[in-house]
């Protein structure tokens, strides 16, 4: 892999532009980046419910406006993780908030009128004094087991600046399709093969309520948190064109394969309204025998 990288500011691009102008950056870059596409009211008041669970071990400073560590830290997988993902997952306003119109249209932007929102959402939290334990490069294309419409979509719960563990993406690798993996430490296990001429990186500071769009192939990483106490959190998902097939792992909450507790079952069990329980079980194209190669 070639060490030898520099930086590019993200290109971005803005919700009353051309949806060809749009489709056509998309393809050539292999993302869209919004800036406040999400109402930041909206994304304080879902860092706050996290907030909420992650005590003792997060906590929240308000000059800086940021999530800090207020214990040990940790990774997806250690113990703290483990107590308080649950948590986070149970929350009916975290589900919900990929299925609200703000982001439902950014979605539609890419995949069409009739979109299917994975069930699987992800919350990340990359916690300072964990290096070597940040996102690898990786295309969800792999991870996802994903068809030829599937995209990536994920907001920046509070802004996010240089060293915070900022989210950078590799433009125009999503045009030689699914590429080879091997194993690494960090979110996901795998990390992808980077040709030798990929040398630039997409990556800005980011503002709370700023998305990134991406096709599943676009390789994206996070850089390490290099604070001495900022937790950087943001939340992702996957969707695609309705009817598309949906590889069986994604209608599973995530992490749902590890902790015993984290199933639909107990998710669902504190919700007022019952309309996004299950939304999903009538979708008519989940397989469940993966695709080779
Ligand atoms: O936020 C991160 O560190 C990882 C996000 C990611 O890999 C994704 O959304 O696919």
């Amino acid at each position: 892999m070639n060490t030898n990288t520099k930086n590019e500011a993200l290109i971005i691009s803005n919700l009353d532009e051309d949806q060809a102008v749009l489709k056509k950056r998309f393809q050539e870059y292999g993302y869209l980046y919004f800036k406040k596409a999400i109402n930041a009211q909206r994304c304080q008041q879902q860092l706050d419910n996290f907030l909420a669970v992650l005590s003792p071990y997060i906590g929240y400073n308000p000059e800086t406006k940021t999530p800090v560590l207020t214990g040990s830290a940790f990774g997806e997988t250690d113990a703290i993780w483990d107590e308080c993902y649950p948590k986070m997952q149970a929350q009916e306003s975290f589900h919900s908030f990929f299925h609200e119109p703000e982001v439902s249209s950014l979605m539609q932007l890419m995949v069409g009128e009739q979109v299917f929102a994975y069930p699987m959402k992800m919350a990340r939290i990359s916690c300072p004094n964990k290096l070597g334990f940040e996102t690898p490069p990786h295309q969800d294309a792999h991870s996802h087991q994903s068809g030829p419409t599937m995209c990536g979509i994920w907001v920046a719960l509070h802004d996010i600046k240089e060293g915070m563990g900022r989210l950078k993406m590799l433009p125009g690798s999503h045009k030689q399709g699914v590429r080879k993996v091997l194993q690494a430490d960090g979110v996901g296990g795998v990390q992808c093969e980077i040709f030798e001429h990929e040398t630039t990186w997409h990556v800005s500071d980011m503002q709370q309520g700023d998305v990134i769009i991406f096709d599943s192939c676009c390789i994206h990483k996070a850089e390490p948190n290099t604070t001495d106490e900022v937790c950087r959190m943001s939340i992702d998902t996957r969707f695609c064109t309705y009817g598309e097939p949906v590889f069986i792992t994604n209608i599973d909450p995530h992490h749902g394969w590890r902790i015993e507790q984290l199933n639909w079952e107990t998710i669902y069990q504190g919700w007022k309204n019952n309309d996004l329980q299950y939304y999903w079980k009538d979708y008519p194209e989940i397989f469940s025998v993966m695709k080779t190669g």
